[in-house]
């Protein structure tokens, strides 16, 4: 799995079906795209592109802290199927649909309407041979979440990283949209729609092939970028897991030193232990059920109080205590909580090397952080929670006001007056050990193979549940990110016999995640629809849309239609 390698393509659909899974009907969904494009474009689309959303298992909010995490693509994803557009060389080309590298989008999903937009290039006539020189684009994103922006998202990167330069026009496009993924449900539609769209662009404008083509790391670099157009400043962590899963597998995705600067160390697969072959009594392996708290989490309305004070709080934190434990940081530099941590190692122990430090011994290092962040604690302190005002936290920084705004205030808004640092910093630390005692259990458990005891087993997976239950006690408690819905969804899930279950994604609504028993899924489902109120009333597909088992999934990939 490394970021080097090219991005699958498809040719033969009964190959692609077989990779996707078997919880959809993705034949239909497939057959069904094309031949509704080609009744509204009058052609068949020339290239699919998919990319699935994701199911985070446990590492939340520490992306951005530069912080490995353990998510799977899920089978649920969004298609965009295009083709090229003629546009008559005689035409006007003051329509829109007609001038260069314009696009007609569509959704598959009745409420959605047609957009029709197109790219403005930011031209310079160079001096002597009269070629022009587009310097970058002009396209309006509002940063709303709609599903068209996020089309335009993925589009925008494509053209600044690909268009930009002597005149190259990108082509007209149609494209048709649909999505499985559900909206505001933490299970990452957003990034699947970035992922699927910017995979697009690139397809259609032939940037997937040729010695400098985009390989699976290109595509999740440029989908981060993309994403963030939308106006959340969010982490890579389901932009990767969209590019890179494979099937039956979680990843184990880095993002230190950087998560496309060392590809091989980026996204390793990390197994669930397995059925045991004489568990006569037991329960066998574990899946992976995904159940909506039907409060859906506005990313867009809830960023300046949530998402993206969260950020702040977390990079703040960190200069914090940096400064405190003596680790050197950049006069401007948003030094991230891995980052003090890969510091702090190579200053002071030396030998053991910040950035190739073993798993072992971050493992070490992260069990004494909860000690250190005590220390963020403003001194004296008698606001709740421990919360600095922000006159407090820009002392904390050591920056002067006005460079702590520029560096820490200028990229986004925030509405609050105190900011946790020390609950967050908990929580972050906290997370990211549990992330590496999960995925030890995992690999240790794969390790003894067939000479495992099913009791081992049993007992494996009753511990990644208790740390699954641990990260939604820290993500309720200590980075505040849970709602009532969350808490009562996943104690109602443990009491239906999950190992473990928490809130899944950025959380203050949305979906949660439980390990359930493999024998056991139908009646947990069964339980749980009975006793989480919001549920009451649902049955058949109604059902399966808010509560449904799901496998680890494959990563994006595309089919070419000939
Ligand atoms: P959701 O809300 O599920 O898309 C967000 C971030 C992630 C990560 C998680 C919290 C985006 C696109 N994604 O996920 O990077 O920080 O929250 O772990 O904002
Ligand atoms: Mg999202």
């Amino acid at each position: 799995m490394s970021a080097q390698e090219a991005i699958p393509v498809f040719t033969n659909l009964n190959d692609l079906y077989g990779s996707l899974g078997t919880s959809l009907n993705h034949a239909e969904r497939w057959s069904n795209l094309a031949e509704e494009f080609e009744k509204r474009f009058g052609k068949k689309p020339a290239y699919i592109a998919r990319a699935p959303g994701r199911v985070n298992l446990i590492g939340e909010h520490i992306d951005y802290a530069l912080f490995g995490v353990l998510p799977a693509a899920i089978e649920r994803d969004i298609l965009i199927a295009c083709a090229p557009r003629d546009v008559p060389a005689s035409s006007p080309t003051a329509e829109t649909h007609h001038a260069p590298g314009s696009v007609i989008a569509e959704n598959l999903h009745p409420k959605y309407t047609r957009q029709v937009f197109a790219p403005a290039p930011k031209a310079k006539p160079a001096d002597v041979d009269d070629e022009v020189h587009i310097e970058g684009w002009h396209l309006d994103i509002p940063q709303e979440l709609r599903w068209e922006n996020y089309v335009k998202a993925g589009y925008y990167g494509v053209l600044e990283e690909h268009f930009t330069g002597p005149a190259a026009h990108p082509i007209p496009v149609d494209l048709l949209v649909t999505g499985s993924v559900p909206a505001g449900s933490g299970l990452s539609s957003s990034a699947a729609m970035v992922v699927a769209s910017t995979l697009a662009f690139l397809a259609i404008n032939g940037k997937l092939e040729g010695a400098d083509k985009v390989a699976k790391g290109g595509l999740v670099k440029m989908s981060m970028e993309n994403e963030k157009r939308v106006g959340v400043n969010s982490g890579g962590m389901d932009q990767a897991a969209s590019v890179m899963s494979v099937p039956s597998s979680v990843l184990y995705i880095t993002f230190y030193p950087s998560l496309t600067a060392s590809p091989h160390a980026a996204a390793r697969q990390v197994l669930l232990p397995a059925p045991h072959p004489h568990a006569n009594n037991h329960p066998g392996g574990a899946v992976l059920v995904c159940a909506h708290s039907l409060k859906v989490s506005d990313k867009a309305l809830t960023a300046k109080r949530g998402y993206n004070l969260r950020v702040v709080e977390t990079l703040v934190g960190a200069r914090a205590l940096a400064r405190t434990l003596g680790v050197s940081v950049g006069p401007r530099e948003k030094i991230t909580y891995r980052e003090v941590v890969g510091r702090l190692v190579a200053e002071t122990d030396v030998g053991k090397g910040g950035e190739g430090m073993s798993v072992d011994a971050l493992m070490e290092v992260l069990a004494r952080m909860e000690a250190a962040v005590e220390q963020l604690k403003p001194p004296g302190s008698t606001h709740a929670e421990f919360g600095a005002t922000m006159g407090e936290m820009v002392a904390m920084s050591g920056l002067s006001a006005e460079e702590f705004h520029e560096v820490y205030m200028s990229w986004v808004e925030v509405d609050a007056t105190h900011f946790k640092l020390y609950k967050r910093a908990k929580h972050v630390y906290s997370e990211a050990l549990r992330v590496l005692q999960f995925r030890k259990l995992c690999l240790d458990t794969a390790a003894a193979g067939a000479s495992a005891s099913a009791d081992g087993n049993l007992a494996a997976l009753k511990q990644l549940g208790e740390l699954m239950n641990e990260s939604q006690t820290s993500c309720a408690g200590d980075f505040e990110c849970s709602c009532e819905e969350l808490d009562q969804l996943t104690q109602l899930a443990r009491d239906a016999g999950a190992y473990g279950s928490r809130l899944t994604g950025a959380g203050w609504g949305g979906c949660t995640v439980s390990l359930v028993p493999e024998s056991e899924v139908e009646s947990f489902i069964k339980k749980v629809s009975e006793t989480y109120p919001p549920y009451k009333g649902l049955e058949g597909d109604a059902l399966s849309e808010v509560i449904f088992a799901t496998r680890p999934s494959t990563g994006a990939c595309g089919a070419s239609y000939f």
